[in-house]
């Protein structure tokens, strides 16, 4: 049955929630993210196409043709990449269309027009839609849904399919999709009759509360909340399922559910754990579903386990999930450097989460760790080019990780688009009487408070220094509260509103300085974060940066590279006191500020056909340079390092 969406305004903001800018409203006219989003909007989109097509994965939807052998063969788990192909264009189309929203074009917007006109030819008469098994095993459809990606794959097109709506206004995707949910809507749920399941890879849930705000159909809400209520409960609808396939639930590759957090009911959990892209969507979707429902349960549990994951868990890039065995978590505290998976799905929807829990609880330690895998750990995992990648984001090497022009399981690179061409929402919040600005970075901003409508230019050179002006054009004399971000990594932060400081130890609350006032058009707000190299230290648990110190300078992660070293930087040796002079270097890949100083370095004389002996080697000065993270691996082949020995 297929019903129409009623289609409405978002919902306005209620006392609590806070609604993130409309991020076509948001201008990069200038500053750092200016030529990211430029580079992602005209080089990483239709390179991505192309290599959609190239790699062949847009012809699992020539839904006439027999399906052709397999370009993925079927892991252990019984999944093949190929199944989830799906997943790759809906992302696409996400990113792409976020594009569309503020430069139209004809071309993309065909490109993605015959994508829909394909599926939507595709579908089946009862509005199943996953390409894999209705060309390939249709009988199997919803029978193993611990490891298929069913409705991972249709998460994904269902948030393109709202975000290409939202940007052209177009239906016919949309009412694809909401067809595909009906679908679900009727299979799944606890009424008789119906399958008791949920996906193991977490993905429908957030996509169905997009949809939700689009058409305010309760139905989609209830869904989402039952597939998020439903996980966990036991008996498990894995092991059911996997006997009603006639397996032992004993076998399962992965040994646990705790893999897909299946292992108990979401709110009971407490420490993170399994695949981290999974865990991350997943508690996305818990705090949409706090606000939307209400549900101080699900924050409590979404607060808990951010404390477990920043506490323990995450590396000081933002990257998760040290371990490529289970894509994830593995035990506290382990957090390899050179093995690193952190891979760049995870990353990027840390930053979701972190974003949303923002929006339900305006604190500055959400959004500081979304900076921090905006500037890091997920920024990484695109190169300066846009069209060369990172699936994992090690933080040490010796020169054998390269990027890629594309994966054999290509899930990040259309994440790290999606994430960067709606960067905007990201940057500011708005409720009846309150403007929060949560991160800086050149750009104008259109912003509607309740029925206001707020003008906003930032200036700033931010991340490579911390002054940031701020300036504010108002139809009419206007009273709201403006809250401005004071990082966590701040010690010494001054604020003014037209040259009269403001006293910020009085205006703070949990991160954020709030001045209220009635603000006139023209106003002028300064916020000047004092930025020093800070030398990071990690918890004595993590035995791999024991006697290390990472090189940081406001929210960007430094590493040393091979290439601008001479040598390996593992052999440096940072004296306590080497005193690190930051210079902006206009050459570097587009320009950054760079730190210098000298290091000591281990030399090899005396060590030939000598592996051990009882003298240490000898040391001697050397100069050395940092570069950002997020841009090594720009350049030749060499070593790096986040974490350098200390003398
Ligand atoms: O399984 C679908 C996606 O591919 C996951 O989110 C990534 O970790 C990669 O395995
Ligand atoms: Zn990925």
């Amino acid at each position: 049955m297929s019903t129409s969406p009623r289609i409405q305004p978002a919902r306005p903001a209620g006392p609590q929630r806070y609604v993130p800018a409309d991020h076509s409203r948001v201008t990069f006219d200038g500053g750092f993210w200016q030529s990211w989003t430029e580079t992602v909007r005209t080089v990483t989109i239709p390179t991505q196409h192309k290599r959609l097509e190239e790699e062949g994965f847009l012809e699992v939807l020539d839904f006439d043709k027999p399906a052709g052998p397999l370009a993925r063969p079927i892991q252990p788990s019984g999944l093949s990449m190929q199944h989830f192909f799906d997943s790759d264009f809906g992302k696409w189309i996400e990113a792409a269309s976020y594009t569309l929203k503020t430069h139209p074009d004809a071309a993309l917007e065909a490109q993605i027009d015959e994508i829909v006109a394909k599926l939507e030819k595709g579908q089946m008469a009862d509005g199943y839609l996953n390409s894999w098994f209705i060309r390939r095993e249709p009988e199997k459809r919803w029978t193993n849904l611990r490891d298929l990606h069913e409705m991972y794959s249709m998460g994904h097109l269902l948030e393109g399919a709202v975000a290409y709506f939202e940007a052209t206004g177009k239906r016919r995707f949309l009412d694809v999709m909401i067809r595909a949910v009906d679908h679900i809507i009727d299979t799944f749920g606890r009424e008789p009759g119906k399958l008791r399941g949920y996906d193991a890879h977490e993905e429908i849930e957030l996509a169905l509360v997009k949809l939700y705000r689009v058409t305010r159909d309760p139905r989609h809400l209830k869904l989402a909340t039952y597939f998020v209520d439903e996980r966990g409960q036991m008996p498990s609808y894995y092991d059911e399922e996997a006997k009603k396939r006639g397996e032992n639930p004993a076998d399962y590759v992965f040994t646990t559910y705790a893999y897909s957090q299946a292992h108990m009911p979401v709110r009971e959990q407490t420490q993170v754990v399994g695949h981290a892209v999974r865990a991350m969507y997943l508690f996305s979707a818990m705090a949409d579903l706090a606000h939307e429902n209400d549900d101080p349960t699900l924050k409590e549990a979404c607060d808990r386990l951010f404390d477990n994951l920043t506490g323990r868990q995450l590396y000081v890039t933002g990257g998760l999930g040290p371990s490529a065995s289970n894509e994830g978590f593995t035990r506290e505290f382990d957090l390899p450097n050179e093995t690193a998976y952190a891979e760049t799905c995870a990353a990027v929807a840390l930053g979701f989460w972190t974003h949303r829990m923002a929006q339900i609880d305006l604190d500055a330690k959400f959004t500081d760790k979304l900076e921090t895998v905006l500037f890091n750990g997920a920024l990484s995992g695109i190169s300066r080019d846009g069209e060369h990648y990172f699936y994992e984001n090690v933080l040490e090497s010796h020169g054998q990780h390269r990027r890629w022009k594309w994966h054999y399981c290509p899930c990040c690179p259309t994440n790290i688009a999606r994430f960067i061409t709606s960067l905007g929402q990201y940057f500011y919040s708005t409720r009846e009487n309150e403007l929060a600005v949560h991160l800086y970075g050149t750009n104008s901003a259109e912003l509607s408070l309740g029925n206001r409508f707020v003008r906003l230019r930032q200036e700033t050179n931010y991340p490579w220094d911390g002054d940031i002006r701020l300036q504010l054009a108002v139809d009419r004399p206007s009273r709201f509260t403006l809250r401005l971000r004071i990082p966590g990594w701040c010690r010494n932060a001054e604020l003014s509103v037209n040259g009269a400081p403001v006293d910020l130890e009085r205006s703070m609350t949990s991160g954020y300085a709030a001045i209220e006032r009635e603000w006139q058009n023209g106003d002028e707000v300064r916020l000047a974060l004092a930025m020093p190299v800070d030398r990071i230290y990690a918890h004595p648990a993590v035995s791999e940066d024991g006697g290390r110190v990472a090189l940081k300078r406001g929210p960007v992660v430094y590493c040393v590279e091979e290439t601008d070293l001479g040598g390996e930087p593992q052999r440096l040796r940072l004296p306590a006191s080497a005193e690190l002079s930051p210079r902006y270097d206009a050459n570097l890949l587009g320009g950054a500020t760079v730190l210098e100083g000298t290091a000591l370095e281990a030399g090899t004389e005396g060590w030939e056909n000598v592996l051990y002996r009882t003298a240490p080697p000898s040391l001697r000065e050397r100069p050395f340079k940092a570069i950002p993270y997020h841009l090594w691996a720009n350049r030749e082949a060499g070593a790096m390092a986040v974490w350098l020995h200390e003398a």
